[in-house]
């Protein structure tokens, strides 16, 4: 980047902090896209005239409102439920449900602004939001989970609507907690449509939805490998996460003759050095899912699988890393660490799991093949568009229909980061790639809009 470029990049910045204050994740997000953006738009002024990136980084709207519900010991529980309506240029705004005592309006910030680039790489008619409460699902009883829902969306379906904004799951909002929101929303509207992704399949979900993000992430990578002439097969894989994403990743790359050895969730990750297989992974799926049980669990299960306290998986020598829990989760130092171990691949199925700070150790080592979260995990939202077609349809399609979509929407993706990311040298910058072709096709739209 020459010294103008850092110049326009810094006052970006500086305005996106004093118009946002104390809002750390959603600066980070926006800084990501802006170091590619500001260089790209410098000798481009319409965009810088008719200041389409000033306006992306600014959400249509945020809903906030109060949560009140009943928990089983008959007190009166309050939550902050939001959503945050980013950016509906190229469809109706479209992004998960998250559900974390960590939940704040940052944190859907930097999500509905990834969310956004992410929804345009799919090629899929969606705009970008992202929802969600600080309401903390671990302990909760099955009809407590349920109240919860009901209550949030009692207020969230005013705002929402299959041709306005269509919301899935994320942390904490599996299929379990889709069902209870659909219900409600069905039964205050009375309309039987297409709002939420991530249905069962008995009431218009689509097929691999559930796996799509997993899988997709395992994809990219295969994407990436094969670009370089290499393969998933025979490869130490280090995962992080035991949720959705995790565990269908976990299936697909075995399944690919990957070899897995380490999950984990907020309470420290296991090592299980010679591999996870099917049955392994599977017990994990029924620990997390059914039981609603922790990871450290596994070690006392399986033998020879350790338990690390606290502690997250990057230091394990690997040849891929697919982080699959949150954000930031992989700091400059677990950066060096992956690096130093002879890291060859990392497909991040989590959004914005690596810092400012490891993602300039991680380019700075020039061999290690990186996909943002954009890319690399918009399999799920790509499966909820296709979701959406079979709704509108009033179809359901096969699972191989539906996995052969996934795949060539997430080798377009592949291919866009390749044309618009790949240096003189040869040398593929996914995030660069990613980030570019994602702006382009919104601020198209937003042109064509004229202003507003
Ligand atoms: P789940 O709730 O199913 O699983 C989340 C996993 O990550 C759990 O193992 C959880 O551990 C761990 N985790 C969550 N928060 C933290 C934290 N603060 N510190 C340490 N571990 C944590 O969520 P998903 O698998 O759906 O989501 C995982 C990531 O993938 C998120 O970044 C999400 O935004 C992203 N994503 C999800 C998509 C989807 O379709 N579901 C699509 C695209 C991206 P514990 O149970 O102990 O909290
Ligand atoms: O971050 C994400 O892309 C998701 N949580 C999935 C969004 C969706 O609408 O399926």
């Amino acid at each position: 980047m020459n010294a103008q470029h850092a110049d326009a990049l810094q006052s970006f910045m500086e305005e996106i902090e004093r118009r946002n204050p104390g809002e750390p994740e959603f600066a980070q997000a926006v800084h990501e896209v802006a170091m590619d953006i500001v260089p790209y738009i410098a000798d481009k002024p319409v965009y810088q005239e008719l200041k389409i990136l000033e306006r992306m980084a600014e959400p249509d709207r945020i809903v906030t409102f109060r949560v009140v519900w009943e928990n089983d010991h008959g007190e009166i529980c309050v939550n902050r439920g939001f959503r945050v309506q980013q950016n509906n240029a190229i469809g109706p705004y479209k992004g998960g449900i998250r559900f974390h005592p960590s939940v704040n309006q940052s944190v859907l910030k930097f999500l509905a602004f990834e969310q956004v680039f992410k929804n345009s790489l799919t090629g899929l008619p969606m705009g970008g939001g992202k929802g969600g409460a600080d309401f903390d699902p671990k302990g909760k009883s099955e009809r407590e989970i349920m109240r919860f829902c009901q209550a949030f969306m009692t207020e969230l379906y005013k705002h929402i609507g299959p041709n306005t904004d269509v919301p899935a799951g994320d942390i904490g909002v599996g299929g379990r907690e889709v069902g209870y929101m659909f219900g409600q929303y069905k039964r205050i509207v009375n309309r039987f449509e297409g709002v939420l992704t991530g249905k069962s399949l008995e009431f218009g979900g689509s097929r691999i939805r559930a796996e799509a993000t997993g899988y997709g992430a395992v994809y990219m990578m295969e994407e990436m490998l094969s670009h370089h002439k290499e393969s998933i097969e025979g490869k130490t894989c280090l995962l992080s996460g035991a949720g959705n994403v995790a565990t269908y990743c976990a299936e697909k790359l075995i399944g690919m003759g990957g070899k897995v050895v380490t999950m984990s969730d907020s309470g420290g990750f296991i090592h299980d050095p010679g591999g996870l297989t099917h049955e392994k992974l599977q017990w994990i799926m029924e620990l997390k899912n059914r039981r609603r049980g922790r990871i450290e669990e596994y070690a006392r299960e399986f033998s020879g699988a350790t338990f690390h306290a606290d502690e997250r998986p990057w230091k394990v020598p690997c040849d891929l890393a697919f982080p699959c829990a949150t954000q930031n989760e992989i700091t400059a130092d677990d950066a060096r660490q992956l690096v130093e171990n002879g890291c060859r691949g990392i497909s991040e199925g989590a959004n914005m799991p690596a810092t400012t700070e490891a993602i300039r150790v991680i380019q700075g080592a020039k061999n290690v093949l990186h996909a943002p979260g954009k890319a690399a995990n918009a399999g799920g939202v790509a499966v909820s568009g296709l979701e959406m077609s079979q709704n509108s349809l009033r179809l359901q399609w096969s699972r191989a229909e539906v996995d052969q979509h996934l795949r060539s929407i997430i080798r377009g993706i592949h291919d866009q980061c390749v044309e618009f990311g790949t240096a003189a040298d040869g040398h593929v910058d996914y995030f660069k790639g990613a980030n570019i072709a994602g702006f382009n096709k919104v601020a198209a739209a937003m042109i064509a809009y004229g202003v507003m």
